[in-house]
């Protein structure tokens, strides 16, 4: 278990991990997009970080957690293993470049869903919109919109190998020292709850 910060929150999110293989496989994918026309004007997500987000609970209090990780316990039990594989690229607006997940995609908003209740029944501030499940690639930096369509296009034939989803993963976020210019997040396992319905 990761150390509880000083100020006696740590910010928490759930999410899947894909496998190393998947992961290495989407790294040659992304990385001729890297030369491409205003990609260095984004920020690009360092590869060990790579995450699908099921639901993002923000700042959670010390005395939240051990029951938070109990709901995301019994929630992950519940659901069986299922397969996923990445696919093709989208965005969020001029902001946002990910990649798409696809497979059991059902399950995954589902799945998804559940984990999103348990911060809820916690009463931690998760946002009501739409769970879209993508895994982000870059982000447009500060306020500057970037034309993401060229990106977008150039994933258009990646498909990932599938991989069966075994676990749901409680990721911690430590945001980057304020003023520090394009330092990133870092993301770190806390805990991790097979799926075992079935
Ligand atoms: P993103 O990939 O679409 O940016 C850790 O910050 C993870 O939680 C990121 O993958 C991020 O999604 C997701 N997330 C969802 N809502 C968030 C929010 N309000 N603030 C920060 N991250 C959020």
């Amino acid at each position: 278990m990761a150390s509880v910060g000083q100020t006696g929150v740590v910010r928490l999110f759930a999410a899947l991990q894909p496998p190393d293989a998947v992961l290495t496989q989407l790294r040659s994918a992304v990385r001729p997009l890297r030369t491409l026309p205003g990609a260095d004007r984004l920020r690009w997500t360092p590869p060990p970080g790579w995450h699908i987000t099921l639901a993002f609970f923000g700042e959670v209090p010390e005395e939240k957690r051990s029951a938070l990780e109990g709901r995301l316990f019994r929630a992950a039990r519940r659901y069986p293993a299922f397969p996923l594989h990445l696919a093709g690229g989208g965005r969020f607006g001029d902001r946002v470049l990910w990649v798409g997940v696809q497979g059991a995609r059902r399950t995954l908003v589902r799945l998804a869903g559940s984990a999103a209740a348990a911060g809820r029944r916690e009463h931690l501030g998760l946002e009501e919109r739409a769970y879209h499940p993508h895994l982000t690639l870059a982000r447009a930096r500060g306020r500057t919109p970037a034309d993401l369509r060229p990106l977008v296009t150039a994933l258009d034939d990646f498909t990932g190998d599938p991989w069966q989803v075994t676990e749901l993963v409680l990721l911690r976020s430590r945001l980057p020292a304020s003023g520090v210019p394009g330092e990133q997040p870092r993301y770190e396992r806390v805990a991790a709850w097979p799926l075992a319905a079935g």
